[in-house]
């Protein structure tokens, strides 16, 4: 099983402590082919020895190479919509975890979209709970 998570870079890095904790939890189920993402240490202008078409391209042969796709959505990136398109265009599964918050409201697009699944939480152990049904049922379909 290979996992493709996706999570907020250059949107903004609030929530990148989170994505290490998902990251952790998904490696349970498989390999996690991004875990930078999780890598909090990774700045929004950090250095990196890429080109932006070299991140592009070894990111979209990483999505391909996957099984699922796991996007973190609370936290809105260009990048990670991007990605769960590519994604929905190649029939993979998506599953988008999403902590709703007072004054804020997932975009239509990614919550409107009959071809991935939305899934709400407050907490770690909502996510862990989350991720098992998905994997349970992705197992189940892929037989
Ligand atoms: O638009 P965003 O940067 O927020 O997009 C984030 C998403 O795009 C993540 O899910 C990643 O898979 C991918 N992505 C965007 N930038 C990078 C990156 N380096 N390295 C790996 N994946 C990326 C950017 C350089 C960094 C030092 C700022």
């Amino acid at each position: 099983m290979k996992v493709y998570f996706a999570g907020s870079i250059r949107g903004g890095r609030d929530d990148a402590h989170l994505y290490y904790q998902i990251i952790a939890i998904l490696s349970e189920y498989g390999a996690v082919l991004t875990e930078h993402v999780g890598n909090p240490d990774l700045a929004v202008f950090g250095e990196d020895d890429l080109s932006d078409r070299e991140i592009h391209d070894r990111d979209l042969k990483w999505l391909f190479e996957s099984n699922v796709l796991i996007a973190e959505v609370s936290h809105p990136s260009l990048g990670v919509g991007y990605e769960i398109r590519c994604a929905i265009e190649r029939s993979m599964p998506v599953l988008c975890l999403y902590r709703p918050s007072e004054g804020k409201k997932l975009s239509a697009m990614i919550s409107g979209c009959p071809n991935l699944q939305v899934a709400k939480y407050q907490s770690i152990e909502e996510i862990m709970a989350i991720v098992k049904m998905f994997f349970t049922q992705y197992t189940t379909i892929s037989k």
